[in-house]
């Protein structure tokens, strides 16, 4: 078969609802005329659960034969979202189930929503390699995504009084139809203990030892028979422990031992951006990466008699440095279990190893205590000192007696307590590195890595991130789907540079009237949700600018409740418009997480909380301005916000957006941007036009030079009387009568604290920007137009074409699908 035509032919309608009745029988155990809709989810689930199994099956079975070279995707995180609305689309079974269910007196919509996110993972980082499976799969890329099968993924968000609470959110409490837990598949992974010289050789005396179990979730492919896997690790504790408790009786303490070992695998960290430093993270970073690379070598040796050819058969690929710590587990399996010799193991290491790196922030960058490395894993700790002496000295040859040179370089900061840097050991073990956008990418060179590039300077790379259009557009929004069927034909799914022959229509009457009325439908589904989870009610008439991600201070939600305050003020004092021209109504919403410790993202929270109460109660402004916070953001949730933005905010200060998938997602779904020069904004204002996204602020060097000179944020207070009356009135408590002093800290650190984000600097400029984006919205064939343009500008960012990218330049693999 081609990998553009499956071979498994969709069901009729009659077999399918013939399965599903089958299924209420068999595997959920219910009499079909007493099925709830959780058990029709389950069992549509199933029905498309065997077609993929048959689909698994015969692709392992392909690359096996074939002895494929393959890509293993190491990930802490995966945030996959549901999958049935997926897996349907892709066994091109959406018409068959949605007639099945029918029959049921239920829609595949319902249905689909019964389904609880699998949310393993934070956010953009976890979400990107989400959608590189999905492409993988599309693409046909022989490959494995491994990771950590979490009990509990993401936390829950809930709001009570305006703050966030948080809930652990136990995605399998029912079990889910999507996993294949391999029973054959486990693996041993050790903590702790010594190392002792036997026979001239380092032996590692491990203290304690875990059973990694494998769980399998297959990924389909669209448009074709080819599945990838996403093989997810769960912790258990080891036979003797269960046995111990079975003859001594003490249940009680045997339960503790258990949960010891098996609390690794339980809970996701939710960190984003901010840094998780504990012991427990530690391992789950070892515990998943040691049990990948014993699949993988498993895998390799029952295909060929050698490891000695392991790089020309596998690239691993480190998502972030979290499981970095793989360059010293693929060492020590290599030259300790294997006997090659190190220098041949390190090369292979080298060759077979890159990393992404998705983040610029110092505080982001992981680093783990050398005496906490020596505690858990004494001998990774001898390795990582091994390479990174004969690294050092290889470094020494390029600047001679330069030892501020070799500080920098150096895998162990040495400042304070002795640390491992976790990026400069991916550095060292890769053969690429790449960032994710342009900007990032260059400015990795530029600053954190500098040192790095001057040596290497091949090494470094960019691979601009993407998102997948079967999620993001044909799932999230069926009516533009459909739209852009009858315009361009459906190739567009597996070929997103169609899009561009939009533009032949953007001015076509027609063509606009059916974007607007699609455009006006996704907006009344997303009222609809923020009507059900806020209690407010908003016109799907007003203008929806939406910015939805984590809760950060690099990211700026604060500076765009600024705004908010700024136009709240500017309609009590001019209610019927400013400059002849009456307010544009606008609805703005946010929704995003902060991490449980992040004490200033919280605050900023509530601030939307409590801003949003007094204006949306406020009689005298009406529909002209709403704020609402939609609690619990995650991919489901994202689902029905981006297809119903008009507006969308990527405000993070210039330089601190690694790249951003959410402005992908929103313009792919027709929103204009209103954003910084940063990440991929850039790209997308390049693919889009300057005429069509409204760009803002302070570009990089610009920041750079602002903070060198002395930034003085007061200087702005004192100058700009709008941007004074705004932070007086929510430092005062004009929105918090009951507690006036609640935002002062806050206040104060924009005006004391330095403002290190420079809201204050870009205030102006982002307000201006604002009504340059109601003069657009007042003419809706222009705006319409425009929104036309950003679709049809949006191939580029499609995941396939990332995919296909790092095939070709840092795995080397060739897929069916790339060579076309
Ligand atoms: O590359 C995916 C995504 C980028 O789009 C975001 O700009 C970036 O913030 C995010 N980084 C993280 C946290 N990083 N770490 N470590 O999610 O990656």
């Amino acid at each position: 078969s081609t990998s553009a035509t499956p071979t498994t032919r969709p069901p009729a309608p009659a077999d399918l609802q013939a399965g599903i009745d089958q299924h209420l029988l068999d595997t959920v155990g219910v009499e079909s005329s007493e099925a709830t809709p959780t058990d029709l989810m389950q069992a549509v689930s199933q029905v498309a659960r065997q077609q993929l199994s048959q689909r698994w099956v015969a692709a392992q079975a392909r690359d096996r034969e074939s002895k494929a070279r393959r890509v293993v995707y190491l990930s802490m995180e995966f945030l996959m979202g549901r999958t049935l609305s997926n897996a349907l689309g892709a066994l091109n079974l959406r018409g068959p189930a949605a007639a099945g269910l029918s029959h049921y007196a239920q829609t595949l919509e319902d249905i689909c929503d019964r389904e609880p996110d699998a949310a393993l993972g934070n956010g953009g980082l976890g979400r990107l390699a989400a959608c590189f499976l999905d492409s993988m799969a599309t693409v046909g890329l022989p490959s494995f995504g491994y990771g950590i099968r979490y009990e509990y993924g993401m936390f829950a968000q809930d709001i009570q009084n305006g703050a966030q609470m948080e809930y652990p959110d136990p995605w399998l409490e029912n079990g889910t139809p999507w996993e294949f837990p391999r029973a054959n598949i486990t693996y041993p992974v050790r903590f702790g203990g010594w190392v002792e010289p036997v026979d001239g050789k380092s032996v590692w005396r491990h203290a304690g030892e875990v059973a990694a179990k494998a769980y399998d979730m297959v990924v389909p492919g669209h448009g074709t028979d080819k599945v990838s896997t996403l093989r997810l690790w769960k912790a258990v504790a080891p036979a003797h422990i269960d046995l111990n408790a079975f003859n001594t009786g003490d249940y009680a303490r045997a339960a503790s031992a258990k949960n010891e070992y098996e609390n690794i695998s339980w809970v996701l960290y939710p960190n984003d951006s901010t840094p998780a430093g504990r012991e427990l993270r530690l391992k789950q970073e070892y515990f998943f990466v040691a049990a990948s690379v014993q699949d993988l070598i498993q895998r390799h040796l029952a295909e060929h008699p050698t490891l000695l050819n392991l790089a020309e058969k596998v690239a691993i690929h480190l998502n972030d440095t979290h499981p970095a710590i793989g360059v010293a587990e693929l060492m020590r399996v290599l030259h300790d279990e294997h006997n090659l010799a190190w220098g041949t193991a390190w090369a292979i290491c080298r060759k077979t190893f890159s990393y992404t790196n998705h983040t610029l922030m110092p505080e982001a960058l992981e680093t783990w205590p050398v005496a906490l490395i020596q505690h858990v894993l004494p001998r990774h700790m001898e390795i990582i000192f091994r390479i990174n002496k004969e690294f050092l000295d290889e470094a020494a040859a390029h600047r001679p007696g330069d030892n501020q040179f070799l500080a920098r370089l150096s895998l162990i900061d040495e400042h304070g307590e002795r640390r491992v840097r976790m990026a400069h050991l991916s550095i060292v073990g890769s053969h690429k590195v790449n960032g994710v956008s342009a900007l990032h990418s260059d400015l990795l060179v530029q600053t954190i890595f500098a040192d790095f590039a001057s040596i290497w300077p091949d090494r470094f790379t960019n691979m601009t991130n993407g998102v997948t259009p079967r999620r993001w557009l044909a799932q999230a929004n069926p009516d533009l789907s459909s739209l852009l069927d009858r315009t361009l034909g459906g190739n567009w799914r597996l070929d997103l540079d169609q899009l561009q022959r939009l533009r032949e229509h953007k001015h076509d009457p027609s063509f606009q009237n059916a974007f607007m009325a699609i455009k006006r439908a996704n907006k009344v589904r997303l009222a609809a949700l923020i009507e059900r989870t806020t209690g407010v009610k908003v016109s799907p008439d007003s203008l929806f600018d939406v910015q939805v991600k984590r809760i950060h201070e690099y990211k700026r939600q604060l500076l765009n409740v600024l705004h908010v305050v700024t136009r709240y003020q500017a309609i009590l004092a001019h209610p019927e418009g400013v400059n002849g021209q009456p307010w544009v109504p606008r609805t703005v919403v946010f929704a995003g997480k902060a991490a449980s410790s992040y004490v200033t993202a919280k605050s900023i929270i509530r601030l939307i909380h409590d801003v949003g109460a007094v204006i949306n109660a406020d009689p005298r402004i009406g529909d002209k301005l709403k704020l609402v916070f939609v609690p619990n953001y995650g991919v489901s949730v994202a689902e029905v916000i981006m297809p119903g933005a008009d507006l969308s905010e990527q405000i993070s200060t210039a330089g601190t957006e690694a790249s951003g998938t959410g402005n992908m997602k929103l313009a792919l779904n027709g929103a204009l941007t209103i954003g910084t020069d940063d990440g991929a904004n850039i790209e997308i204002r390049q693919n889009v036009g300057d005429d069509n996204i409204f760009i803002f602020g302070l570009r990089t060097p610009e920041v750079q030079a602002l903070r060198q000179s002395g930034y003085q944020p007061m200087r702005y207070y004192d100058n700009n009387p709008e941007l004074k009356a705004v932070l007086d009135a929510i430092a005062g408590g004009q929105f918090t009568p009951t507690e006036p002093g609640r935002y002062r800290a806050l206040v104060d650190s924009l005006l004391w604290g330095g403002d290190h984000y420079l809201l204050l600097a870009d205030y102006a400029s982002y307000v201006a920007a604002q009504s340059r984006v109601d003069d657009l919205y007042r003419r809706p064939d222009e705006w319409c137009a425009r929104a036309i343009t950003n679709v049809a500008g949006m191939g580029v960012f499609s995941s396939d074409r990332t995919i296909r990218e790092y095939a070709r330049q840092i795995w080397h693999i060739e897929a069916d699908a790339i060579k076309t």
